[in-house]
């Protein structure tokens, strides 16, 4: 009998210029492909997503599962008989996933709060001469909102306190908000008073950030909370202890630790890699070791090793929200967005990679072993199992140290770069780093220093609202094509746009964080106000963590007057265009709940229980005035957000400006044409 042979299928191949928008990551797709070497975006197309539990309704939370619930073709006729072994309905299985990535995202963004707040505590005790309190005035400004006294009475005198006291009380009371006993997260009443005491209504305000994660962990268990309305009440009260605690106090610390971000130019793109440069790429989220990098990189001491070695110099990039706080504080350059991490080292010429914690591709230590790339992880909760990864384990007591040797690894590696290297030669000019206090003056003016400016502008119908565009890029769409027309559609249409994280990279990348972009894209109204006041249409507000700005330049234009008394009264939208992380679900829950509108593209895991669909789509803005939506085609999903900024407007009583200051029916047409 003659015998049978399997054939194997060759990996389809990624065509680069479906794969990806911008031109940088489709030349380094196809040379990947030419060296033999697989990306990201080749692996899309021999996996597909499995079609169960996109929709959200496949449970593992036992053995007797996995149990899986998809949707008959055509949908639910009569009642929803649907259910798992224990008799889990759908609504309860997606609500129980929906409820873990919510604690998974909430644990993420506020662990690596805690991780700054224990390097401060350090710094205030003066454990380590590496790290200094170097906001004073923000340092004074958050011991406020900490309870924390910054005078003292004596001799009937009011006098100031000594700052290293209050440093350390400030790291005392932050590390606490982790794991009191009793009370609640301190920061919720930086929230407008309205939103606040919804919030308490609803018995939703976070008693300390770990125990919100932790009883997420514990009602989604098997046969605990078995009613979607509580779990997404659960899931509430973390997310806020997410972006009103962890984020929070993250960006708060790491600005008093590392300055707060005021705008600076820089650039973006893998062409901010240099062939006859030591290239160091720094990649992640906590800042704390890649502030040291930055120093060290930047010494007389480390260049002079570098020249000795044949470089010409030493260039630090960043990837992901490592790059952001690099960016924000020091102008590091932007060498790419998630997608873009293997890429990087495929230029063959990145000579150690960085890394510290989440959204770090595991694929990159197999990518590094195809080229000289030291890859280095350096937090003891994020090493790989790889032989080829490096570990040089953070402490701050030593930061210094470790970075020192890390950069001496990169520039005694520059010499052993292989022939292939090739650096897209794309590179554009960014202007980052915008944050609550900056917008205060850019806008609000030197003698005015309010919110009142933009509150103004939006007033008369310049600016027809703000859009918060933040999130990451998703292997299943093509790369950045969502994130730039989603907010060029809105510039188009008058709405500022806030963004972070790896959206505001992709903005760079496509040269929206200029001032000039505002004369090529924008409508008239935000195009004016743009070139008035010298800002790009799309501010760059930092890294994931720093959607926390995000929520705080909403509570200012409430505080200015003129936007109604909650977040959820301003003409404003959220989106995040391309996520694919569990931290974007939290986000998202906690802009909902805040009072955002948030549209999400690609899918939401939530579709197999459409009555639990409904609920956080529709019967959520009842309770907390914001609402999710889904959306992938990017002009709809830009227009579901015009169209509640419209909504709102017309709620505030201030639709009827816009179209008699602004626009007559030509001028209209000509921009929506
Ligand atoms: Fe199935 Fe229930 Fe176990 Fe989930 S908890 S896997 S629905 S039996
Ligand atoms: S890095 S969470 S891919 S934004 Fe913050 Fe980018 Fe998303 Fe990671």
């Amino acid at each position: 009998m003659a015998e049978t042979k399997k054939v194997v299928k060759a990996p389809k191949l990624a065509d680069p210029t479906q794969a990806a928008y911008g031109k940088s990551a489709q030349e380094m797709i196809a040379q990947a492909q030419k060296l033999g070497i697989d990306t990201i975006f080749d692996r899309a197309m021999n996996m597909k997503p499995c079609a169960i539990g996109i929709q959200g309704i496949c449970c593992k939370n036992c053995s007797m599962g996995p149990c899986r619930l998809p949707l008959p073709k055509g949908g639910i006729e009569g009642e929803d008989t649907r259910k798992g072994l224990c008799g889990a309905t759908a609504n309860t299985i997606a609500a129980r996933n929906f409820a873990r990535m919510v604690a998974a995202g909430a644990a993420a963004h506020s662990d690596h709060g805690r991780s700054v707040a224990e390097v401060f505590l350090s710094a205030a005790r003066k454990e380590t001469a590496d790290y200094q309190i170097k906001d004073i005035p923000k340092l004074i400004a958050v011991a406020g909102h900490l309870g924390v006294a910054t005078t003292i009475e004596k001799d009937g005198e009011t006098l100031d306190r000594d700052t290293d006291e209050i440093a350390l009380e400030v790291a005392e009371v932050a590390m606490n908000e982790w794991g009191k006993a009793e009370g609640e997260v301190l920061y919720l009443k930086r929230a407008p008073k309205a939103l606040y005491e919804k919030w308490k209504k609803n018995g939703v305000l976070p008693r300390n950030i770990d125990r919100e994660i932790v009883e997420i962990m514990h009602r989604t268990h098997m046969g605990v909370d078995q009613d979607y309305k509580n779990l997404i009440k659960q899931s509430t009260r973390c997310a806020i202890a997410d972006g009103w605690g962890g984020s929070m106090l993250a960006t708060d610390l790491q600005d008093i630790l590392f300055g707060t971000p005021y705008p600076l130019q820089s650039e973006a793109d893998l062409g901010i890699m240099k062939e006859d440069h030591v290239n160091i790429i720094v990649h992640g989220h906590e800042p704390v070791l890649s502030e040291v990098i930055v120093a060290v990189a930047q010494s007389q001491e480390m260049l002079d090793y570098a020249k000795k070695k044949g470089a010409k110099g030493i260039q630090l990039g960043g990837i992901c929200c490592t790059a952001n706080e690099m960016l924000q504080r020091h102008g590091i350059p932007t060498a790419g967005n998630f997608l873009q991490q293997e890429l990087a080292i495929i230029t063959g010429a990145c000579d150690a990679m960085v890394v510290d914690i989440q959204c770090v591709m595991q694929n990159l230590a197999n990518v590094a072993k195809c080229f000289h790339t030291h890859l280095i992880t350096t937090h003891p909760i994020a090493k790989m199992e790889q032989e080829n990864v490096i570990h040089i384990e953070f402490d701050e007591h030593y930061a210094m140290d470790d970075a020192k040797r890390i950069v001496k690894m990169a520039i005694d590696n520059f010499e052993n770069r292989g022939s292939e290297v090739m650096i897209p030669q794309y590179k554009t000019t960014q202007i980052a780093g915008f944050g609550v206090e900056s917008i205060q003056y850019h806008l609000g003016g030197t003698f005015r220093g309010t919110y009142y400016t933009l509150n103004d502008n939006i007033i008369n119908g310049r600016i027809r609202g703000v859009a918060g565009v933040v999130g990451c890029n998703n292997a299943r769409s093509r790369l950045d094509e969502t994130h730039i027309k989603v907010i060029k559609e809105l510039i188009k249409n008058d709405v500022l746009v806030l963004t972070t994280g790896c959206d505001a990279i992709t903005s760079a990348i496509h040269g929206l964080l200029t001032p000039e972009a505002a004369q090529v894209y924008c409508g008239p109204g935000l195009a004016e106000v743009c070139e008035t006041v010298g800002i790009p249409p799309v501010l760059h507000l930092g890294s994931c963590v720093d959607n926390s700005r995000i929520l705080l330049a909403a509570t200012e234009m409430i505080a200015a007057g003129g936007m109604g008394t909650d977040l959820c009264d301003i003409p404003a939208a959220g989106s995040a265009p391309e996520w694919m992380s569990e931290k974007a679900i939290s986000i998202g829950h906690y802009f909902v709940t805040s009072g955002v509108y948030t549209v999400f593209g690609g899918y939401l895991p939530t579709s197999g229980a459409p009555v639990f669909h409904d609920y956080i789509s529709k019967e959520l803005e009842g309770i907390y005035g914001g609402k999710w939506d889904v959306e992938p085609d990017p002009i709809k999903h830009a227009w579901l957000m015009i169209d509640h900024i419209d909504k709102k407007r017309k709620e505030l009583g201030i639709d009827k400006a816009r179209d008699r200051v602004l626009m007559d029916m030509a001028s209209r047409q000509a921009l929506e044409g």
